[in-house]
């Protein structure tokens, strides 16, 4: 099971950015591609009325909404996304 959902765009450089500090981390998330798949604008919509955001990436951890790229990283800086997703080892590559 993943406890992390990623809304996301493959040819996003904030959402491969993302999916990098979860991989460092040795996260397994799950990402919704939303350029790949025919649902993606009404996807989009639905990511529009859950979180007053359109952009992409959106990461969820179990439920709780993160926010975009910047909002992902400020969470890991000051420990909540540690916090949120158990003990996790630190980050192999991160800059
Ligand atoms: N500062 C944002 C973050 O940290 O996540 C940047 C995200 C961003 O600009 N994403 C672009 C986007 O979602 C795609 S690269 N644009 C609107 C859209 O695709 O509908």
């Amino acid at each position: 099971t993943h406890r992390v959902m990623i809304f996301s765009k493959s040819y996003c450089p904030y959402c491969h950015r993302v999916k990098e500090l979860f991989s460092s981390l040795g996260v397994q998330y799950y990402a919704l591609e939303l350029d790949v798949t025919d649902d993606g604008p009404s996807i989009q919509q639905v990511l529009v009325e859950l979180t007053n955001q359109r952009t992409v990436p959106n990461v969820f951890v179990n439920g709780k909404h993160i926010g975009g790229c910047d909002a992902t990283y400020k969470a890991y800086e000051n420990g909540t996304l540690q916090k949120l997703l158990g003990n996790v080892k630190d980050a192999e590559t991160y800059d």
